[in-house]
């Protein structure tokens, strides 16, 4: 049911229904302006190259909140053949989620925001040290463009929230999570006609920023290991996915 939505009429248009604000507008806007103030903070003192493998880096900070570990986690990447818009779009949406991710046994979407906006509950695998992990949070995609002639960024932002359809269930435990997928896309020696740009011509240059707290104690060496495996992990597989999944379909820019 749409409670937020107004019907006006319009002695031009017509009826027109005029969609109200979600009771998350603010915060959704808060979190999506702070990850794109933090995306351009470059790594610097205190943050360690964990791994490296062709574009791909990915760094961590080690921080510990009460003995709690709690590392933020930034990875740099640069895939060729497809554009932000693809990679974020396959990150996003439901459908694909269980195809590239390999952390999870279950997601489900348990609200709809907005078109662009979902509340998803997880369950996660036992990769995570000790006991079972769910998860409960907002996930946001959004199209910013910087000016008329660049290619629009493109991100998605998945953040923790409570909701009544997923309480907390002992002895189950609850990851709080703020991460957000930052892209760009490169268009290499860009032909005259927009129209016969090709997948040679693109490329994506990826952000993604992981704030996850555990949720409750877990030995640091354990969590430290597991990441450390685990998000290179994910990134690769992630990216080749979408790789997979575009390489015959027309370019989503
Ligand atoms: O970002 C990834 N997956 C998203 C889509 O399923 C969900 C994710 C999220 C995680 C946790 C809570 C809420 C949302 O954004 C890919 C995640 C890869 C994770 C690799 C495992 C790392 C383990 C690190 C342990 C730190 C406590």
């Amino acid at each position: 049911t749409v409670t937020n939505a107004t019907v006006v009429s319009t002695p031009h248009e017509g009826n027109l229904v005029i969609q109200g604000k979600h009771r998350l507008a603010n915060e959704i806007e808060r979190i999506v302006q702070e990850h794109l103030q933090y995306v351009r903070e470059s790594v610097s003192h205190g943050w360690d190259l964990i791994h490296q493998e062709g574009e791909m880096k990915v760094y961590r900070r080690e921080v510990e909140e009460n003995g709690i570990v709690i590392d933020p986690l930034k990875c740099f990447h640069t895939i060729k053949g497809v554009t932000g818009h693809e990679i974020c779009r396959y990150f996003w949406e439901y459908q694909y989620r269980m195809e590239w991710e390999t952390t999870l046994d279950s997601t489900k979407i348990i609200e709809v925001l907005d078109p662009d906006t979902v509340i998803f509950f997880q369950l996660h695998k036992r990769v995570w040290p000790a006991a079972q992990r769910d998860s409960c949070f907002w996930s946001h995609i959004r199209c910013i463009s910087n000016s008329e002639e660049d290619q629009p960024t493109w991100l998605v932002v998945n953040y923790t929230t409570p909701h009544p359809l997923a309480p907390i269930k002992s002895p189950q435990v609850r990851l709080v999570a703020n991460v957000a997928l930052i892209c760009e896309t490169i268009i290499n020696e860009p032909p005259l006609n927009p129209q016969d740009i090709k997948r040679e011509n693109l490329e994506c240059k990826l952000t993604y920023v992981a704030l996850i707290n555990p949720g409750g104690w877990v030995p640091s060496v354990g969590v430290r290991n597991v990441a450390k495996r685990e998000y290179p992990r994910f990134i690769k597989r992630f990216t080749s996915y979408v790789v997979d999944q575009t390489r015959d379909k027309p370019i989503l820019f």
